[in-house]
């Protein structure tokens, strides 16, 4: 005779897996076969270890739960509804469909308690191992003997294709290196991948590759539908302070459907109506049933509400006794949490004037960065192994280490993907700012993470270097030319290549304010003049994208110069030498696209006068996408070929970058 519980128990898993195979049979599309076999480690992790208030998702001191495989999203989605989030039985039959909170991969902000978005594997591993190290960081800085106010744990699920994807290992190894006691990880090692057994490409030793990176490995085996060895498990997990957790089960991908099971064919389709019913048939289920929600299941999941009020209010009574005890620890607590920078952090972010200069504006952004630091305490980040070359390391505070996580500087290591990803985590997780810093080439090793960051809306800072063949001698493999479009063309993502050390202040002042997307400030290597801003355009334009930063002589231009960062020097050069040959030129500073086509119709005609059409854009890069700004009439100077290794003044010449070169084509349309 079973217990009642564990009746209730199977009851509970089984209503997990047969939403999950319903939504996706009636979707016609999905992923049934791993909810179907996680669904008991999901169930035990969500009743018996999630810490979380079903009615308040956002609740600070919530555990965080990522589902890094999120192509079995059906199985957040159902343990999302049974425990009683915002998610109802209707959604979850809308699953797929347009305008519906159940899309295909889980979306951040579009469906209550989904952390994180999901889909490109071993993503969600990386944003875990960032969400606990911004919990190892704000515990280090806030709690008090007596006083735990940041205390949760982050878990995540991950699968085959998670750990065959590089991008894990980078995580993996700075979550080990860093000694994340409060990650616990399930490793869902059921063998099969879209092309069929993992054998075909996989025959890695998950668990001593682990151990190799200082976790602590726990191996369940075969027991993955036993809930007395999954709780046990978690909680060993949970008792392993110094080290993060995996927990390995051996699952079979479509458990229970008697032709599907362990095959690959259970990852990606829909069961068929047939199958279905044997699989119920095997539950012990009703087999005509559709989305059945048995009253029981619900009123024992849904108890996650009332914990989850308790745990909430238990939280809310420890905070406000540590804001008696402690309350300017408390105001900036707060102050954190809101995202948003106190109402004077910019006062001392330094004015240059063209004496300081020529700098570079890596060298500015170094000096700007440590002069409002201070005044933001939550600002944190560090470089991929270059903040000598970045200018990114915080003075006056330390490296984040293991055991001691108060620091502001992160040393990611040659680590870009999980910098990227793990700086998505943190910024997911609150209470910090984010940035990440590395050479502009490098965005190539970050990709899909900065691609997902303006996906999910994310406010991450990233501060990319040496951005142009004006690098010099290091060559064509570490010079950009392809990146500034490539990553212009990413929805959401706000590009800042600054012209100067002022234009530098203020790119730093709209990505401070900037908390709906990621921001990526594009910097020199090599030195740049400081424009005199009393004779010319004042930097604060930086915030509308472009800017007038010398006008005309007379009513009307002939050509409009338009430039971005180290090239918009030339242009200023060169509209002085058409003045000398009658040519009346305006030079337009565009360091944001982004923040360029954000400004009214109104605004953006002031800059670029559409009775101009003799526009020339100047950019040391590939030419895509310039058109926009300067219309059929205009023209492009740009890079089509791969830059060279040899010193930067001797690359501008050769590459066309001269004030000669400009000149003659600025003179060339205007004659046209
Ligand atoms: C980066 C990335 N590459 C490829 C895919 C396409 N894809 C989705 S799931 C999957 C593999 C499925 O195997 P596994 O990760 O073991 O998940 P399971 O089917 O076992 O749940 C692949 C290749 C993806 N989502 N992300
Ligand atoms: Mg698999």
């Amino acid at each position: 005779m079973q217990r009642e519980e564990d009746l209730l128990d199977e009851l509970s898993i089984n209503t997990i897996r047969t939403l999950a195979m319903d939504a996706v049979q009636r979707a016609n599309s999905g992923h049934p076969g791993t909810p179907m076999a996680l669904a008991p480690l999901a169930y035990v992790l969500w009743t018996r270890y999630l810490r979380h208030n079903p009615a308040h998702p956002s609740w600070f001191n919530r555990d965080r739960f990522v589902l890094s495989c999120g192509h079995a999203s059906m199985l957040l989605y159902a343990v999302l509804h049974l425990t009683g989030y915002d998610l109802s039985l209707d959604d979850i039959k809308n699953f797929r469909q347009w305008g519906s909170k159940t899309p295909g991969h889980p979306e951040h902000g579009l469906t209550p308690g989904v952390e994180t978005t999901t889909g490109p594997l071993g993503q969600g591993i990386m944003n875990a191992v960032g969400m606990a190290m911004a919990e190892a960081h704000l515990a280090a800085v806030f709690n008090r003997d007596g006083h735990e106010i940041v205390d949760h744990h982050t878990y995540a699920f991950c699968s085959d294709g998670d750990f065959m994807e590089g991008a894990s290992h980078e995580a993996a190894s700075l979550a080990g290196h860093l000694g994340l006691g409060k990650l616990i990880c399930a490793y869902d090692d059921n063998r099969i991948t879209i092309e069929g057994s993992t054998a075909l490409a996989y025959s890695d030793d998950v668990a001593r590759r682990f151990e190799a990176y200082h976790w602590h490995v726990q191996n369940l085996g075969e027991r993955v539908n036993d809930l007395g060895a999954l709780s046990e498990a978690f909680a060993k997990a949970q008792a392993e302070k110094d080290r993060p957790s995996l927990i390995i089960v051996r699952s079979h991908i479509g458990y229970g459907s008697p032709h599907r099971q362990d095959s690959e064919k259970a990852h990606g389709e829909p069961l068929g109506e047939n199958e279905v019913r044997l699989t119920k048939k095997f539950y012990g289920w009703p087999e005509e049933a559709r989305f059945l929600v048995p009253a029981e299941v619900l009123g024992h999941m849904g108890r996650a509400r009332d914990q989850g009020a308790k745990l909430e209010a238990e939280w809310d009574e420890r905070f406000a006794a540590y804001r008696r005890a402690y309350p300017e620890l408390a105001a900036q607590f707060t102050a954190a949490l809101s995202g948003k920078p106190p109402s004077d952090w910019d006062r001392d972010i330094p004015t240059f004037r063209p004496g300081d200069g020529p700098i570079a504006t890596r060298i500015a952004s170094g000096k700007v960065l440590q002069a409002f630091a201070p005044r933001v305490p939550w600002l944190m980040g560090g470089s991929g192994d270059l903040a000598p070359s970045t200018k990114t390391l915080l003075s006056g505070t330390g490296y984040v280490a293991k055991g001691r996580y108060d620091g502001r500087n992160i040393a990611w290591g040659v680590r870009e993907h999980a910098m990227a990803a793990c700086c998505s985590g943190m910024a997911l997780h609150g209470g910090v700012r984010p940035y990440g810093a590395t050479f502009l080439i490098f965005t190539d090793y970050a990709r899909p993470a900065l691609r997902l960051a303006a996906l999910t809306g994310l406010p991450v800072i990233y501060v990319m270097t040496h951005d142009s063949i004006g690098l010099g001698e290091d060559g064509p493999t570490h010079q950009p030319v392809e990146h500034l479009a490539a990553l212009r063309a990413i929805p959401n993502f706000c590009v800042i290549r600054p012209a100067d050390a002022n234009e530098v202040a203020h790119a730093w002042r709209a990505a401070m304010v900037r908390d709906q997307g990621p921001t990526m400030l594009v910097l020199t290597r090599q030195d740049l003049p400081v424009f005199d801003r009393e004779r010319l355009g004042g930097a604060e334009g930086v915030h509308k994208g472009a800017y007038i930063l010398a006008k005309e002589k007379g009513a009307l231009p002939e050509v409009i110069l338009i430039a971005s960062g180290s090239e918009v020097q030339l242009i200023m050069a060169a509209q002085e030498e058409l003045t000398k040959e009658g040519i009346d030129a305006r030079v337009v500073s565009m360091p944001s696209w982004e923040l360029f086509r954000a400004q009214p119709q109104e605004y953006r005609d002031q800059v670029l006068l559409p009775q101009v059409k003799a526009r020339l854009a100047v950019e040391a890069a590939v030419p895509m996408g310039w058109r926009e700004w300067v219309g059929d009439g205009g023209d492009i100077i740009g890079i089509n070929r791969f830059g060279a290794s040899a010193p930067a003044k001797e690359n501008f010449k050769c590459f066309g970058f001269t004030v000669d070169h400009v000149v003659g084509r600025a003179r060339a349309l205007v004659r046209r």
